[in-house]
C-alpha cells in the first residue's frame, strides 16, 4: 500500500467528471487499498479517487471511531438510490480544501447502491456522518466540489484563500 499526494483546490484535475468502473479487479482492489491508507494518514473520513488524480467512481469511507476496529468501505460506481425527505445543515470539510470548513445542507439518510472490492453489488442505508460523508464523496465523482454548494461570494472567498495558500507553499 502507499500513502499519496492528496490535489488541493483549486485544480481543474478536481473538477473533471469520472468514468464507471468496468470491474473491481486486481488493480481497482490496490487504487482503494491506497485511497484508504492515504486517507487514515490524513487523517480523514473518506477519499474520492480523482483527489488522487485517478478519474474513476471509486470512493472509500471509514466513519468508525479511530479508536476501536476499522470499518473500512471500499466501493465502485456508488450511487445514492434513495433519499430522506428530510434535510440536515452539517459543517463539512474536505481535505482539498484544508482548513475550511463550511455548513452544507443534504438528506440526513441515503440508500446506497456499489460494487464492493470482490466485484458484489451491495447496497446499504447511510445516517449521521456517514451519509453526509458519501454523499460528499460522490459530489467529487462528478467533480461538484464542498465550495459548489454554497454562495457565490462564499465559494470566491475561499477559492480566492486557496490560490494564495498554494502561492504560500510554492514559495516556502
Ligand atoms: O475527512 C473528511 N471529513 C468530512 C467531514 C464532514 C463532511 C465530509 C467530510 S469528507 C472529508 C474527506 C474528503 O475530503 N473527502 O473527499
Ligand atoms: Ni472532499
Amino acid at each position: 500500500m502507499a500513502i499519496l499526494h492528496i490535489i488541493k483546490a483549486p485544480d481543474p484535475i478536481l473538477k473533471k467528471r469520472c468514468a464507471p468502473v468496468d470491474r473491481v479487479d486486481e488493480d481497482i482492489r490496490r487504487v482503494m487499498d491506497d485511497m484508504l491508507e492515504t486517507m487514515y494518514a490524513a487523517p480523514g473520513v473518506g477519499l474520492a479517487a480523482p483527489q488522487i488524480g485517478i478519474h474513476k467512481r471509486i470512493i472509500v469511507v471509514d466513519t468508525s471511531n479511530p479508536k476501536g476496529d476499522r470499518q473500512p468501505l471500499r466501493m465502485a460506481n456508488p450511487e445514492i438510490v434513495a433519499a430522506s425527505e428530510d434535510i440536515v445543515l452539517r459543517e463539512e470539510g474536505c481535505l482539498s480544501f484544508p482548513d475550511q470548513y463550511e455548513e452544507v445542507e443534504r438528506p440526513a439518510t441515503v440508500r446506497v447502491r456499489y460494487l464492493d472490492h470482490e466485484n458484489e453489488i451491495r447496497e446499504f442505508d447511510a445516517e449521521g456522518l456517514q451519509a453526509v460523508c458519501v454523499q460528499h464523496e460522490i459530489d467529487h465523482l462528478d467533480g461538484v466540489l464542498l465550495v459548489d454548494h454554497l454562495s457565490t461570494l462564499k465559494r470566491s472567498i475561499i477559492l480566492r484563500r486557496m490560490k494564495k495558500f498554494k502561492k504560500a507553499a510554492v514559495s516556502a
